[in-house]
This record gives C-alpha cells, structure tokens and sequence, in this order.
C-alpha cells in the first residue's frame, strides 16, 4: 500500500478544483452515502461546483438523508470534472462501470478509504484502516482543512458512522468516534431522530424477510457459523427492494454461540454474493473471503461466488470452517 497523503495536501486539491465529481461503492450502505453526502455537501458549500455520484443510485431506507435527492445515477455519460474522489470504495472497480465512466474526464483522483486492501488507486489517497467509518475520515478532513460543516453534513457523518459501526458497538469504535458524536450533538446534532430514521423505519416486507431468515437459517460447527442461503426465489416471494438485506445478517451475529455469520445470496446474474461477519478477534472473514476473490475487514467482508447456490454455499462453509477451527 502507497503512503498516505497529508489532508493539507488533500485540501490543497480540494481548494484548487472547480468542479469536483464524487462517488461511493456500489449497493451503496449508509457509509458509503453519508461520508458521499457529507462530503459532496462541504465542498458546495465552499463554492464547488460537486456532482455526487452513486453507481447504484439511492435505497429506499437512505432516502431521507439530507441531499439525497442530489445524487444522480450515472448512465454512461461522461461529467465535466477536474478532480474526482473515491469514498468509501476499495478497488476502483466497486465504484460501478457508469460512475468510472462518469469521472473519465477528471485530472486526478482522490482515494478516501478505511478498507485495509486499498491499494491506493488514487493520485492522492487516504487510507486508514484504523476509521471504523468513511465519515469519521471525512469529518476529521472537514475539521482540519476549515471546509463548512453545517447541520446536513453532520446528519449525513452521523448516518455513515452509526451504520459502520453497528450503532457504536463494534470493536472499531473509537473513543474519537464517540468525541466526533459528541462535538457534532454540541453543534445541535440530533441523535435519536437520525437512529430513528436509520433503524425504525422497516416496512413490513422487510418483517417478512426476517421471519424467513429466522426459520430458514442453519447452524454448523457446533452452533459457531450460522448461514442463510437466499436465492432469488425468496427475493420474489417478497418483493424484496435494494436495501432490505441492510443489517438483516447481525440478527444472526446476535446469537450467543455465533462467532461468525454468513448471508449467500443469489444475484439476478446466477452468481452467489456472500456477506460474512465475524465477532470473535481471530476469526478474519476477510482472509476466508480473500480466498474466493473478495476482501473488506476482519470482522466484515465480501466476495463473489459463482452459482448454484448450494455449491457456493458448501465450498465457502467448508473454509470459514476451517477458518473458525483454528481456534481451537
Ligand atoms: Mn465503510
């Protein structure tokens, strides 16, 4: 991994841009569109001319964040930008072909990130493993550059920071997490309204993917992995939307005996995306999830199988479990 770059240098950027193209991952979580927004919303504010960008556009339950109805879904055609920037995103590709597409005309590229595989693919990047969300990298950016922060931008950082963190309860937050809370809630942050529209707001069909969940997941070494397989099948039943799967796999991580929780879920491609969460320190999902073409952090990572389902399933239960007996 490249050497990070100063956020004075960052800033310099920053300040010598016209107009800034910005972007996030696709199947965007409430990191990648609070830090995205968060963002995109300083630099307006400090005079820029800012297109936010999301591959995948908005889901439904990341609508309400302030801005969100200024971030446009790419189709292919090329922006007139000078700088681009990455958030939240590690590996150039997960911005999404029409985002890339978007941000082709730009000069250079800014890399802000907390995954540990980043490989440092901007021109200019910041990459701390250490952040347990984007946002907390892009209040800290804000704060020591002197970019504008007003009540919408702490909306959006709390929103990116709560969701990365589990509601602060991952082994990620920081006692500076907690004092970027506090110094935002002092400049008139409303907490409990943003939990409320973050994690009360589930319509029923989402009730009804975790009644499946519940009955359908299934345990194995001795009650240490659960998993679910989640076919298309199931997504029609419901009528599933993009987004309902959000926090659906910690109901899962909440059991006791559960160190490590895995969601298999077919695409509409046949191919198998897993989503893997651990709890326990020496169980990394990345390194299980490494093997099979993915990556993201120890306790929460990602890859991409090829279907059928079932065989994806067994080829990657057999290597988290393999990964999870090392502990004994
Ligand atoms: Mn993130």
């Amino acid at each position: 991994m490249s050497e990070n770059h100063s956020f004075h240098q960052i800033g310099e950027a920053l300040r010598n841009a016209r107009r800034i193209g910005c972007a996030s991952h696709v199947r965007p979580d409430g990191d990648a569109l609070g830090s995205l927004l968060g963002f995109a919303l300083s630099m307006r504010l400090a005079g820029k001319e800012v297109v936010a960008l999301s591959n995948d556009g908005v889901p439904w339950h990341l609508a309400f964040l302030p801005g969100a109805d200024t971030i446009i879904k790419p189709d292919g055609q090329v922006c007139d930008v000078d700088l681009a920037v990455a958030l939240d995103t590690a590996t150039l590709d997960r911005l999404g072909a029409n985002s890339i597409a978007a941000l082709a005309k730009a000069g250079s590229l800014i890399n802000i990130d907390h995954h540990g595989s980043n490989p440092g693919y901007g021109h200019l990047n910041y990459i701390d493993s250490q952040a347990p969300a984007v946002g907390e990298i892009v209040y800290d950016l804000l704060i020591d550059q002197g970019f504008p922060i007003d009540l919408s931008i702490r909306e959006n950082l709390f929103a990116a920071i709560s969701t990365d963190t589990g509601s602060f309860q991952y082994s990620s937050t920081t006692a500076h997490t907690h004092e970027i809370v506090a110094a935002m809630m002092r400049d008139g942050l409303d907490t409990a309204r943003m939990a409320r529209l973050l994690y009360s707001q589930n319509p029923m069909r989402r009730v009804d993917l975790l009644r499946t969940l519940l009955n359908e997941m299934e345990f194995r070494a001795e009650g240490r992995i659960a998993s679910w397989i989640y076919p298309q099948s199931t997504k029609q039943r419901i009528g599933v939307q993009p987004g309902d799967t959000e926090g659906l796999i910690d109901n899962m991580r909440s059991i006791d005996s559960v160190v490590s929780a895995v969601i298999f879920e077919e695409q509409r491609d046949g191919n198998i995306r897993v989503s893997a969460r651990s709890k326990d320190d020496r169980v990394n999902v990345a390194n299980v999830c490494a093997q099979f073409g993915g990556g993201g952090h120890r306790a929460a990572a990602g890859a991409t199988l090829p279907g059928p389902i079932a065989t994806a399933a067994t080829l990657y239960l057999e290597a988290l479990e393999h990964e999870v007996r090392r502990t004994d």
